[in-house]
Formats: structure tokens, sequence, C-alpha cells
């Protein structure tokens, strides 16, 4: 039987998620669109139903998984919501905007024994990191040794604020990085250039790896994601974000998206098809809220120390659930 999936927010990543609902996951369909905004709702929805209360989304008989992609504040609340009534639920990034609120969703999880969140760090599904990371696992570049990320977003609304540049978009960083290296973060540092950014954050793993990531939330040009693993026989990068060159007025090349939709729409596709299966077989697939709960507390232990030098990162003991 089809998978009847409720997907609460219409802003850009909960349109495209209801929209990949409607029309290329296959085994779900989409049952209902959920947000504030009643035109953005069923602006998403198309022939689906619409709400704009989420908790009663969550509640409808008709609606046995959801998505959310509401703001960060409201995550923590809604996955809680759908853990209180078993509902399955792939859970945007971040966790929550605090670790103590993300720590909420790994114990109720923990309490109710059984896995029912995934969350939504869709470049563990991009085809291009998907590739460093088996020739790193089949030993192509010997064992790796430094991780550089680059991060760039164009710009940012006005509501991201406050540490977000590291709550909100270096989390994917933390999380591609521990599942790329499979290690922990032990300590980190943090440097900001003149005007507040980009930021270059290092972090040093349980096996004395080395990762490099600079985030810049305005840096004007479009959105680019890079990363390059380097090994002791070997580098495994990144190749260009783009299928196809143009040439044109003497020169050849690609644009960049404005924003990540387009650079990650097949990851999200992806993903969206593995989290469905995964509900219809019950095996877990994909990032746990345990991982969420290690992203958002590591990023949140580095944006408390930015004014001191190095910060040792201290994570609770992982809950034999997410073993
Ligand atoms: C956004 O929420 C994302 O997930 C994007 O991948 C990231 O680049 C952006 O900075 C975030 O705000």
């Amino acid at each position: 039987m089809s998978l009847g999936v409720g997907v609460i927010g219409a802003g850009v990543m909960g349109a495209y998620h209801a929209r990949l609902l409607r029309d290329s996951t296959g085994g779900a369909h989409l049952a209902a669109v959920c947000d504030a905004d009643p035109s953005r709702a069923v602006q998403a929805a198309g022939e689906a139903r619409t709400f704009s209360d989420p908790l009663a989304l969550i509640a409808d008989p008709g609606i046995r998984a959801v998505v959310i992609a509401s703001p960060d504040a409201t995550h923590a609340p809604l996955a809680l919501a759908c853990l209180r009534v078993g509902k399955p639920v792939l859970l945007e990034k971040p966790i929550a905007p605090t670790a103590a609120e993300g720590w909420q969703v790994v114990e109720a999880e923990v309490a109710l024994g059984r896995r029912l969140v995934q969350m939504g760090y869709m470049r563990r599904f991009d085809g291009a990191y998907l590739e460093m990371k088996a020739a790193a696992d089949k030993g192509l570049i010997g064992a790796p040794v430094l991780l550089h990320n680059i991060h760039r977003n164009p710009g940012a609304p006005d509501w991201f604020t406050g540490p977000m540049p590291i709550t909100n978009s270096f989390v994917h960083e933390i999380d591609a990085s521990r599942w790329l290296l499979g290690a922990e973060m032990v300590s980190a540092s943090i440097h900001a250039a003149p005007g507040g950014e980009p930021l270059m954050i290092t972090m040093e793993t349980s096996r004395s790896e080395i990762v490099s990531s600079e985030v810049f939330i305005n840096a004007a040009y479009g959105y680019h994601v890079h990363a390059e693993l380097v090994g002791r026989r070997g580098t495994v990068a990144m190749a260009a974000p783009a299928l196809a060159l143009v040439n044109s007025d003497g020169r050849q090349g690609f644009g960049f998206p404005d924003n990540w939709v387009p650079r990650f729409a097949q990851a999200y596709r992806d993903q969206m098809q593995a989290w469905v299966r995964s509900v219809a077989t019950g095996v877990p697939i994909g990032p746990s809220a345990w991982d969420g709960f290690c992203a958002t507390s590591v990023a949140e232990q580095i944006a408390r120390g930015m004014a001191q030098g190095r910060t040792q990162l201290v994570l609770p003991a992982r809950p034999s659930l997410y073993d």
C-alpha cells in the first residue's frame, strides 16, 4: 500500500520534498501539506490536502509518515510529536537549534526502543560524496589525513542570524566529515575574516585526521560546495559541480545555482526514496537522530568557543539503539 506522507513547511525545502512525493517517489504519495501561509500550502500540495496546524497533520489517521521542513526551532517539538504517535519522520537538518533540544529527540527515541527518525543530511546520498567515500573505504588513497571542505552560499535571508552559519550551515560539514571519515571530532578552532566571514574552522578527529572547512554565507557568486579528501597515497576530490559545459561567447563553463536544491536535487530524490523504502521495510537507513544530535552538539560547542582558541569537543556515550 502506498505510504501517505504529510509534509510540514512549504518553504524552499518543504515545497521540493512535496514535489518529490507527488512526482518521483515510488511506494509513497503526498497526502497533505501544512504551512502557516495557506497559499504556500495549496501551491505545494497540488491535489493533496492542506493543514495550517502541524499537530493536526501529525494526528491525522490518513498520514502514516511525516516530513518536517519547517523553521529550525520547530524541528525537535514536531519530531517529538511524531514519536509520541509512533509515526516515522524525515527530519530536515538541524535536529534543533540547540543540543539540549536535540538530545530530547534522542531520549524519546531511546525510550520508544526503535528508530523512527531519519535526519535530512542529504549529502550522504550525493553521488560525488558517495564516490569519495567509496574510494577512501576501498583504500585507493591510503590512510586519510586531511579533509578540505568548502561551503559557500550566495547570500542569506534576514532571518539567518546569530550562530546560524555554524548551527544551520556548517552542520552539513560536521555530518559529512563524521560520515566520510567514520570518526568523531575531538577538538576545533575557528577564525573569522574581518567583517565576520568567511569562517575558517579546523577540527581534529579521534584518529588525528584534520578537517578544514571554509563557511562563506555571502559569497555572492553562487551556491558552491566542494570537498577533497587527502590520503597518504592519493586524494579524491569532487569534480566540477556540473555534468555539462557550455561553449559560448569565446568561453567554456558552467553556472552556479543560487541555492542548494539544484546542486543536490538527485541526492534529495534518492534520500526520499531511501526513506520511503526504509519505512516500508522497518530497516533504518541514513543519518539517525544520534547523528543529528552529534552535528548540533559539535556546532554549538564550536560557536560557544569562538572567542577562545581551541575547543575540546565532548559528546555523551552513544546509546546502544544507534550501534
Ligand atoms: C540550508 O538550510 C542548507 O541546508 C544548505 O545546504 C546550506 O548550504 C545553507 O547554508 C543552509 O541554510
